[in-house]
């Protein structure tokens, strides 16, 4: 049988060995990185230790412990996925276009969307806001680096509600929360450096580029500041003191091609003094850039006051602390180290007492191509090695004693994956309430896991047990383009919504309308002309709408707004005029609007597409065009 065929077993076939772990191993080797070290230290798995005992399978009806927050990657939606049956939950549409809920064509999400004609978008991380340090369940906030944007979702109604264009930068990358004392700042790396002004001149001149490190305010969603730093920006974290953030970067050389920025052994964290940039600003230390004259910018490039530089191994990409709150983890990448910053050391070196390598608490081999670590609540931390495929689990204290000359083994064992693993994730590992249970990694490759769908292959999520001695695999779970990363946050920390309030911000601007108009939206079922714009004012109760018929003429623009009555958990209707394009989600006690021409003259049935009542077929009713 297929199934039983071990890619390392003698009779798999070529493709299976092939594709095991020397697919991008080979390819990365290739590619240059003479620092790469490629004899990492491997340590076998322990032959016997205590047994993880989380319970892997939920009974029909059983609900799981955790929400899973999974990006979408370039689809442009978030996920809420259940761990630890992985099951898909619901998607959250953000930057793309979503047609079962009418994402990107109703009125109230043009307006999240800014009125911008892109529906596309590339989410990497997902992150709650926190109070504490600790998940507040209030807002999970997503990136955007296809169109540089960072956007909100409010946890009660799983919507996002505000989408922010980060001026001056280009692709937004690393994101994370203030943890400390509550999320009042975003922080969003900018990956990419730039002319500024770009506008056609200094295209040439490359050393003059550079990127920007930005703070959204988590409740205005504005840009609050930003910082100019050298080299450019990949991902981030904050401490659990509230004082620092701290960024990786992979191009200290500045460089537009890749070998460029490859080409020296050391690259660097940059770390934000935020309590220094807000006194700087406050004391009228910043500049504006032209088209966003709003948002202060301050000048962190090396020998600023702001912020501090530490020379790290080649290429580094994620940037994780450690729920201890002391440290810091920068993932190599290119190097096959991990490199562990001692935070408490940062004020010592904002204060010129130390050397910008003197917070390094240890630099130690974990495998190749670090990219993510996550930790438990016993001290150890969980490396993704994405040229290995492999979790390499060691331990932060023996880690650190390793480093400084005594003969411990840091690692304690490591885990094949399948395959080349880009984030991993822990429960509530990346709050002070990490609990140790479950660890998610992210493989970007699946190959031969899942029955073959073309060319295209699902990536795989695997679910891992870390509550015993050992890291147990425990399930396969296929996802769809490109959860690069995800956040499991304990089911007692969210509390959605079972109904929309008729007061929602949401939708106050067509309540709004409808007020102007004299409407009452939880009553009236009206036609309200205003030269060729007509506004269909309608209400729906299972299985009717308020009118089973409206009539407009040829070439008037239409609003058809629908407030569903329904006070029942579940029942949604839904909005669909044929032949149009239009369709919509009016969940209970929601308004929603949609506006589109009517071109045609003649008949234009619609009927409600979200499943209401065992009448739901025939929930619809006929727009009347008649001739211009
Ligand atoms: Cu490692 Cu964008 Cu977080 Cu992908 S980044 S893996
Ligand atoms: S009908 S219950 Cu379209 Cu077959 Cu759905
Ligand atoms: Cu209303 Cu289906
Ligand atoms: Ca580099």
């Amino acid at each position: 049988k297929l199934g039983d065929i071990q890619p390392d077993d003698e009779n798999a076939s070529e493709h299976v060995r092939f594709s095991r772990r020397l697919f991008l191993g080979s390819g990365a080797a290739l590619m240059g990185a003479a620092g790469m070290g490629l004899g990492g230290s491997l340590v076998s798995t322990p032959a016997k230790a205590a047994e993880g005992h989380n319970a892997v399978a939920l009974a029909p009806g059983e609900l799981d412990e955790y929400y899973g927050f999974w990006s979408g990657g370039h689809s442009g939606e978030v996920r809420i996925l259940g761990v630890p049956s992985m099951r898909e939950l619901m998607r959250i549409p953000v930057f793309n276009i979503d047609s079962a809920t009418g994402w990107g064509l109703t009125n109230e999400s043009k307006e999240v969307l800014n009125h911008k004609p892109w529906l596309t978008g590339d989410c990497h991380h997902p992150h709650m806001s926190m109070t504490d340090g600790k998940y507040d369940g209030k807002y999970v906030f997503i990136n955007d680096k296809a169109n540089s944007r960072v956007a909100r979702i409010r946890c009660d109604i799983m919507k996002t509600d505000k989408i922010t264009e980060i001026p001056n930068v280009q692709a937004i990358h690393g994101l994370r929360v203030q943890k400390v004392p509550y999320t009042k700042y975003v922080f969003a790396n900018a990956e990419y450096r730039i002319p500024h002004p770009n506008d056609g001149t200094g295209m040439d001149a490359i050393d003059k580029y550079y990127t920007m490190f930005s703070a959204v305010d988590a409740e205005s969603m504005k840009v609050a500041f930003q910082v100019i730093v050298d080299g450019n920006l990949d991902n981030t974290d904050a401490d659990y003191s509230g004082k620092y953030a701290f960024s990786t970067c992979y191009n200290t050389e500045g460089a537009v091609d890749l070998a460029g920025s490859m080409r020296l052994e050391r690259d660097h964290v940059v770390i934000f003094n935020i309590e220094r940039i807000e006194a700087a600003i406050k004391a009228g230390n910043y500049q504006t850039l032209p088209g966003a004259d709003d948002v202060p910018v301050v000048d962190g490039r090396t020998g600023s006051e702001l912020t501090a530089y530490v020379p790290v191994p080649k290429n580094p990409h994620g940037m994780n602390t450690a729920p201890d709150g002391r440290y810091a983890v920068a993932n190599g990448k290119l190097s096959p180290t991990v490199t562990v910053l001692d935070i408490q050391k940062f004020d010592d070196l904002f204060d010129g007492k130390l050397q910008p390598r003197d917070v390094v608490a240890a630099e130690v081999e974990v495998g190749l191509g670090p990219l993510h670590t996550a930790f438990d609540n016993r001290g150890n931390a969980y490396t993704t090695l994405f040229i290995d495929s492999q979790i390499c689990k060691w331990n932060l204290e023996n880690a650190i004693k390793a480093y400084q000359g005594e003969q411990v083994e840091y690692i304690v064992q490591k885990l094949d994956v399948h395959y080349q693993p880009g984030h991993n994730h822990t429960t509530m590992g990346e709050t002070r309430d990490a609990d140790g249970k479950w660890l998610i990694s992210l493989c970007k490759f699946s190959k031969d896991r899942f029955l073959p769908c073309g060319p295209l292959h699902a990536e795989n999520d695997q679910l891992i047990d870390i509550s015993g001695d050992e890291m147990k695999l425990v399930h396969d779970g296929p996802t769809y383009a490109e959860p690069h990363d995800c956040m499991l946050v304990h089911r007692s920390k969210v509390k959605p919504a079972k109904l929309w309030t008729r007061d929602d911000p949401y939708f106050a601007k067509t309540a709004e309308m409808a007020k102007q108009d004299g409407v009452t939206l939880e009553k009236d079922n009206k036609v309200i002309r205003d030269g060729n714009k007509v506004r269909v004012y309608m209400t729906s109760v299972a299985p009717a709408y308020g009118m089973d018929r409206f009539t407009v003429k040829q070439g008037d623009e239409v609003t058809v707004v629908i407030t569903n009555l329904d006070q029942i958990e579940d029942v949604t209707h839904g909005f669909c005029v044929v032949n149009h394009g239009v369709q919509m989600e009016i969940g209970p006690q929601q308004t929603a609007s949609i506006t589109f021409k009517a071109e045609q003259p003649g008949v234009h049935w619609y009927y409600c597409n979200w499943f209401c009542h065992a009448l739901h077929m025939e929930m619809r009713g006929r727009m009347i065009v008649e001739k211009a």
